[in-house]
């Protein structure tokens, strides 16, 4: 960085990194990491290699949306998985770093507290979830995609694209995809992420954005959607739908059965969940909302429906326009024979849709 870099937090970054050289850094995605996760992720590391910082991209979950697994083999984007009963050695890292989240959905935050790596960064558009205490926090929840306010970081000088490094290009390809998704292609966008945007163009590979963007959806998220579908019940503009059983690769089908269920007419607010039973048998909860409607905001429909959990963290949280929540089956979990697993799920699709009602102010009938 040959240049004086303006913007306060910017240079606070720049700053930060430059006493840091020789250190390796964990960048922790959620445990479902997307494409404006992903991208983030990108820049923060390349960021941090000027400054002769390594690191890692971690996550704990599994990454199943097409778009995503598309994004990583065509960008070659090495992300590593780690297995979250697997402890963190001690001294692997000097600092973690959380982008598009606040380490409430990574199950690798607590990993990262018992090996004692101190949060160095946190850069996200969530609303705040009060987990972290970072030495460097960047969270605006107004804007569109975390992806435009890490591409603000580049475009203010502290790593600037150059047409001539292919892997530059591939950044701001990421990125572009980072912000067009989590922006509902542009129609949520913000000043921001259409700045952004219009920095990262000329540097896009478009035949690669295009491969990415049209991933076809497979043959489990129609099989979701068609059950989301028939078991919806719709109050008030209201859309509340239980899938059932799903395998941790399947995750995904979630949010596309949600995004799918937010296009019929009259229907504002979408909450589509299921059980999702992981490969070592955990059940959990997912669920995913998703809304058209500006004054909902999803962050505080998920706290206030749901509430916390014996831990003190809430089950849910969100952003404009998408939230989600996760409940852990705890005792309840493991495989069980079909009638005690239908069981379980009607007392927990039952339970769900009476706390959203009531959220809404209506009783089940
Ligand atoms: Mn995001």
């Amino acid at each position: 960085m040959a240049h004086e870099i303006k913007d306060k937090l910017v240079s606070g970054l720049a700053e930060l990194l430059r006493e840091r050289e020789g250190e390796r850094h964990a960048i922790v995605l959620q445990d479902f990491p997307d494409p404006d996760a992903i991208s983030c992720a990108m820049a923060y590391r390349a960021i941090a290699e000027l400054f002769g910082i390594e690191s890692d991209i971690l996550y704990g979950g599994r990454i199943s949306h097409q778009e995503n697994i598309a994004l990583i083999h065509l960008l070659g984007i090495d992300l590593l998985w780690w297995d979250h009963d697997k402890p963190i050695p001690r001294g692997r890292y000097h600092s973690a770093v959380f982008v598009d989240n606040q380490g409430t959905t990574s199950t690798l935050t607590e990993l990262l507290e018992i090996a004692e790596v101190p949060v160095l960064a946190v850069i996200d558009h969530h609303a705040d979830q009060e987990r972290l205490e970072p030495l460097f926090i960047d969270i605006r929840p107004t804007v569109g995609s975390c992806a435009a306010i890490l591409t603000h970081y580049l475009s203010e000088g502290i790593l600037s694209l150059k047409m001539a490094k292919p892997e530059h290009r591939k950044l701001a390809t990421a990125l572009m995809h980072g912000i067009v998704s989590d922006t509902g292609s542009m129609i949520h966008a913000t000043a921001l992420d259409f700045a952004s945007a219009a920095y990262l163009q000329p540097f896009v590979y478009p035949d690669i954005l295009i491969e990415i963007m049209h991933q076809q959806r497979s043959h489990k998220v129609m099989e979701v959607i068609r059950v989301a579908l028939a078991n919806r019940v719709i109050r008030e503009n209201f859309c509340f739908s239980g899938v059932g059983y799903l395998r941790s690769d399947e995750r995904d089908a979630i949010p596309q059965a949600a995004d799918f269920l937010l296009t019929e007419e009259t229907v504002h607010t979408v909450v589509v969940y299921g059980i999702v039973i992981n490969a070592d048998g955990d059940e959990v909860i997912h669920g995913s909302l998703r809304t058209t409607k500006n004054t909902l905001s999803p962050d505080v429909f998920l706290k206030e429906a749901l509430g916390r959990s014996e831990e003190g963290g809430y089950y849910g949280g969100g952003k404009t326009m998408a939230g989600g929540f996760e409940i852990k089956l705890g005792f309840l979990s493991g495989h069980d024979d079909a009638d005690l697993a239908h069981i379980k799920w009607e007392t927990f699709d039952r339970k769900i849709r009476k706390k959203f009602f009531s959220k809404i102010g209506i009783e089940e009938s």
